[in-house]
This record gives C-alpha cells, sequence and structure tokens, in this order.
C-alpha cells in the first residue's frame, strides 16, 4: 500500500496533553481517501479523543479489514500496533490477540461491506463474546473502494448514483449489537465531532465490546438525492437522544446543567460519563426499549444518534473464561504449562 509520510513540524505553541504529547503524536501518514470523505473526519476524532485521555500511543492496537474504512488507520496514531487483514476478518484477529494481551487498548476499524457483508458473522461473534474493544463502523451504505455497489446497510428503496432502487432490506449493525449483547452501542455521524469524539473516548474507557456505528458518507458514490447516507439526508434526518459533554475520571464532576437533563453513568473503573440527555424519556439502560426506539424511529426514515446502550455492570470475555489479571503473552512457560503430570491426569479423565 502507498502512503505519504507527513512531514514532522512541531509548532512549539502546541497544547500539550498529560504526557506531554501533542496532536502531531496522535497522527499518521496524510490520507489518500477522496478530498471530504466522512471516514477522514472520524480519523480526526480518534486522534482527538486519545490526545485528550492522553493515551500512551503504544498503548493501542489498531485492526481494520480491507475498504476505504479499513486503510483509515493508516491516518491515525502512527505510533501504535496496527494490522491490516483480510477482508472481514479484523474481528477474529483482534479476538486472539486481545486474548493474548488484554493490556492494551483495541481498536477495530472497519466498513459497512467489511462487517455487515463478508464479515458480519465476524463482526457478531466478537460482539457476543464481549471481546473488549471500540469497535468502529464506518458506515457509508456503499462498497466505497470498489466504487459504489450497494452495501447491506444500504436502506430498502434508497437509490445510486446512477438511480437504481435498492431492492434489499438493509442491515441495521446497531440493531444487530444490541441484539447480540454489546455492553455499549451508539451511533453518530462523522459530520458532528462534537458528538463523536466523546463516544470514541467513552467507548474507550468502557471495560466490554463497545460498538460504534458511524454513519460517514461517501462524497465519490453514495452523496446524492435519494441516498439515505448522505451529508444532506442524515443531518435532516437525525434524532439525537442524548450528548456526552465530558468524561471524566479522577478530576471531580462539575455539572452546570438543568436537574434532569443530565445523567451520570459509573464505569466499572470509577470513571464517570456524563450525558446531557435530549429526550428526556431515553433510557440508556433499557437495552429492549433502545431496540424498539431504533425501530420505531426507522420507520419514519429517522436516524437515531447518541450513546443508545451502555450496561450497568458490563464484563469481557476474560471475565467470562476467567483468565488470569496477567497478559498471557507475559507469562513464563512454567506458568502456561499445567505439566505432564497434569495432563495425564486430563487425558485418564476423558479415556
Ligand atoms: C475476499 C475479498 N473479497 C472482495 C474484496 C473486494 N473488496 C475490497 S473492499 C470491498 C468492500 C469495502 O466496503 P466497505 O467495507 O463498506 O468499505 P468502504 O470502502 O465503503 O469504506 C470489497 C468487496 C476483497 N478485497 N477481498
Ligand atoms: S470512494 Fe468513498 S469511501 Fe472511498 S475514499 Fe472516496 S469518498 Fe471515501
Ligand atoms: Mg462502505
Amino acid at each position: 500500500m502507498t502512503y505519504l509520510v507527513k512531514p514532522k513540524f512541531h509548532h512549539p505553541q502546541l497544547p500539550k496533553n498529560e504526557l506531554g504529547y501533542t496532536h502531531r503524536d496522535y497522527e499518521g501518514a496524510v490520507s489518500t481517501l477522496c478530498a471530504g470523505c466522512g471516514h477522514d473526519s472520524i480519523s480526526a476524532s480518534i486522534i482527538e479523543a486519545c490526545f485528550e485521555l492522553s493515551v500512551a500511543p503504544h498503548r493501542v492496537a489498531k485492526l481494520s479489514g480491507i475498504g476505504c474504512s479499513s486503510k483509515t488507520p493508516t491516518y491515525f496514531l502512527g505510533n501504535s500496533h496496527g494490522f491490516n487483514s483480510v477482508h472481514g476478518r479484523m474481528p477474529s484477529v483482534l479476538t486472539g490477540a486481545n486474548l493474548a494481551n488484554r493490556d492494551l487498548i483495541y481498536l477495530g476499524v472497519s466498513g459497512d461491506g467489511d462487517s455487515a457483508s463478508i464479515g458480519f458473522g465476524q463482526f457478531a461473534h466478537a460482539i457476543r463474546r464481549g471481546v473488549n474493544m471500540v469497535y468502529i463502523v464506518e458506515n457509508n451504505g456503499v462498497y466505497g473502494l470498489t466504487k459504489g455497489q450497494f452495501s447491506a446497510t444500504a436502506d430498502f428503496g434508497s437509490k445510486s448514483k446512477r438511480g437504481v432502487v435498492n431492492t434489499d432490506n438493509a442491515i441495521d449493525m446497531v440493531g444487530i449489537a444490541l441484539q447480540l449483547g454489546a455492553s455499549f452501542v451508539a451511533r453518530s455521524f462523522s459530520g458532528d465531532k462534537a458528538q463523536l469524539t466523546p463516544l470514541i473516548k467513552a467507548a474507550i474507557e468502557h471495560k466490554g465490546a463497545a460498538f460504534l456505528d458511524v454513519i460517514s458518507p461517501c462524497v465519490a458514490f453514495n452523496n446524492h438525492a435519494g441516498s439515505t447516507k448522505s451529508f444532506d439526508y442524515v443531518r435532516e434526518h437525525n434524532e439525537a437522544v442524548n450528548r456526552l459533554d465530558f468524561i471524566t475520571g479522577r478530576a471531580p464532576i462539575k455539572v452546570d446543567y438543568a436537574p434532569g437533563t443530565v445523567e451520570l453513568v459509573e464505569q466499572h473503573d470509577g470513571t464517570t460519563i456524563a450525558l446531557r440527555k435530549l429526550n428526556a424519556e431515553y433510557d440508556v439502560h433499557d437495552r429492549n426499549a433502545a431496540m424498539g426506539f431504533l425501530n420505531h424511529h426507522a420507520a419514519q426514515g429517522q436516524i437515531v444518534t447518541g450513546l443508545l446502550y451502555v450496561a450497568p455492570q458490563p464484563a469481557d470475555l476474560h471475565d467470562h473464561l476467567n483468565t488470569v489479571g496477567a497478559p498471557l503473552n507475559s507469562l513464563s512457560e512454567a506458568a502456561l504449562c499445567p505439566g505432564s503430570k497434569a495432563l495425564d491426569k486430563i487425558n485418564a479423565s476423558l479415556r
């Protein structure tokens, strides 16, 4: 794959985070995507989120499949670990890496083709197993890289650039993630950085399968009238249920909103998400209600965005498997191998 290295000029007065890093330390190569592609805005939000959280770049593993969306990890976190897998296979590679080293932050970046078509089974199993990760689908409703065929998330009745009407039903990745037990589910829009960046921060701090469906218009093949994934359509039909204003871990929480409009959501590690409610009735802890809400609004052509569900007591794959706290790749052979006597005993029990 070709890529352009960014010049390494740093303005001496660039703001620094707690680690002493600037934004530049979280960037990657120069993007080769089409100018205006939604995916580049998502990369910018990932950079911003990691900068603001003072994430050490070497603690992040970014994994992807194939597609314009899956190319984007080259354009952010240039100092992090990266693995560009086969089309649709990112989730199983991520699961294996996570099992070997639970200490890293796993960022899976995929497309609607990569995750809702060829990788649909892989996506489903990583989510239902509760792999501790941030799984982002950059959803444009088309296979951008292969020139704009309808993907499985293209809405029934929506029109291609050439005027062909989609006669297949759409897969709603958020609905599926809710059904499969993801412990953090959100939807956002690449054109709404103020909503997206805090969602990514919250997802990074969440322990469990965090799924983010980000509508990300493809300016080359799916940004016309008749598309339901265009900038205009998403702006006109966006039904945001809440907004995360800040996420704080150890710092004291200051809330200056009217009572009832802000909900503080505690996370496992003592961090708190401050959730500004735009819809007073919406309950982020009710999985079934979230599914009903989603379906109801989808039937009216609306796109529900925001933090849609977060589990009060999330658990991840390592909790389910009861693995040791230390990363498996740090254990010695003596600790990993039970010894021949123990193996003999197991074999004997199976005879
Ligand atoms: C096994 C395999 N089948 C098909 C392809 C061709 N292919 C490359 S990218 C792609 C679809 C990408 O769509 P999506 O994941 O939505 O990414 P986008 O380009 O839209 O961001 C396809 C079908 C491939 N590379 N490998
Ligand atoms: S083809 Fe579409 S998805 Fe791919 S880079 Fe261009 S605008 Fe983005
Ligand atoms: Mg796509």
